[in-house]
């Protein structure tokens, strides 16, 4: 294992004595210290991919926020990998996606409780990290799915897709569906959220191609994953921004509240919505017209991976190093840069198809 830096050193010292958070508020170690300390994954110990897969292990699966039906069926993905496994799963996770500190609790509990591994999906991408780190020297593995932490604080991440497709394909959907003009607005989640922005980031990129010359981003706003701030957003772009053509939501909480909205206003059908949905949840909207098409991948199909590469860090199969590789349900699954393993492409849901799909 590489010596630490002595900033790293630092910070691991003061995680140790409980004094991280004090030194944070008091401007001793920053987001951006963080980040630059903590650009690659942590290593778990080297890897044999020969290891047997070991059995009994409890993985703790922390969602960004529990009462999200998203993360309900992505729990459910992993609590059956783990059966199918001879491993356990518990759930544990705040109840507001905007509720960092008590995510932050939430990694102490699981650590005092001495499970093997920790899924989490974060809220933010550096306020997890002395409790994760913290975790990790104690012997625990951490993969993040969903919504990544910087990667030095995590061993592995399961992202839903390529984030950079993520990112263009939202785009090139309300592009199409405005005809490539007008203005547009995005309808984000929590303001911190790493998977969102990180989204984010390549929509504002692919808008700079050419064909979107006629397209103009107005604003962001964000619903903190909650159905009523979402409601609330998407009322006050459509007023701040009466020419308003399209919004996108990269979030199911917020693209639901979106199209609960638009649905029962003047807008509907004129006003174009699209963005990351479940099909349960937009089903209607697709059916009456507010929708045309969404893009998101199997939430349950995630979680099942996150449960998997949790229960290979565990056993030793992997480290969280790139090229690394897995077998688990029939599948082999390769680790990229910086620990990071996509599910594959996303699903593109519309009238025609969306009957096909039920989560
Ligand atoms: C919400 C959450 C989650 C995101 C999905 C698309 O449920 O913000 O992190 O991946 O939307």
């Amino acid at each position: 294992m590489p010596h630490p830096s002595p900033r790293r050193a630092r910070v691991l010292l003061a995680a140790g004595t409980g004094l991280a958070l004090a030194l944070t508020a008091c401007g001793g170690t920053t987001k951006d210290d963080v980040k630059a300390d903590y650009a690659a994954p942590a290593p778990a110990g080297p890897a044999d991919p020969g290891a047997a897969t070991k059995k009994d292990l409890t993985v703790g699966f922390l969602p960004k926020q529990v009462n999200n039906p998203y993360f309900t069926t992505a729990g459910k993905g992993g609590e059956r990998a783990l059966a199918e496994l001879g491993s356990h799963y518990k759930e544990v996770g705040p109840g507001s996606a905007t509720d960092t500190a008590g995510q932050v609790s939430y990694v102490n509990t699981l650590t005092q409780q001495r499970v093997d591994a920790i899924a989490v999906s974060a809220q933010d991408p550096g306020a997890l990290c002395t409790a994760l780190r913290q975790a990790m020297r104690g012997g625990i593995k951490v993969v993040t799915y969903d919504s990544d932490t910087t990667p030095g604080c995590r061993n592995a991440f399961v992202s839903p897709a390529g984030a950079e497709d993520l990112g263009r394909v939202q785009v090139r959907l309300l592009a199409r569906q405005i005809g490539y003009k007008g203005e547009i607005a995005i309808l984000s989640a929590a303001q911190t959220a790493t998977n969102q922005n990180t989204w984010i980031g390549h929509m504002k990129d692919e808008l700079k191609d050419p064909k979107y010359k006629d397209i103009r981003l107005v604003g962001i706003a964000y619903g903190n994953d909650d159905a009523q701030q979402s409601f609330q957003q998407t009322q006050g772009l459509l007023q701040e921004h009466p020419d308003l053509k399209g919004i996108i939501s990269p979030t199911t909480v917020g693209i639901k509240a979106a199209a609960r909205y638009l649905s029962g206003s003047k807008y509907r059908g004129k006003v174009r919505l699209t963005g990351l949905g479940t099909p349960n949840d937009l089903r209607r909207y697709v059916k009456n017209g507010t929708v045309e098409a969404f893009a998101l991948w199997d939430p349950d199909r995630l979680g099942a991976l996150a449960a998997r590469t949790a229960v290979a860090l565990a056993s030793g199969q992997i480290s969280g190093r790139r090229g690394e590789t897995f077998r688990s349900g029939g599948t082999t699954y390769t680790l990229g840069e910086n620990g990071v393993i996509d599910l594959g492409e996303p699903t593109v849901f519309d009238a025609r198809t969306i009957d096909r799909y039920h989560f």
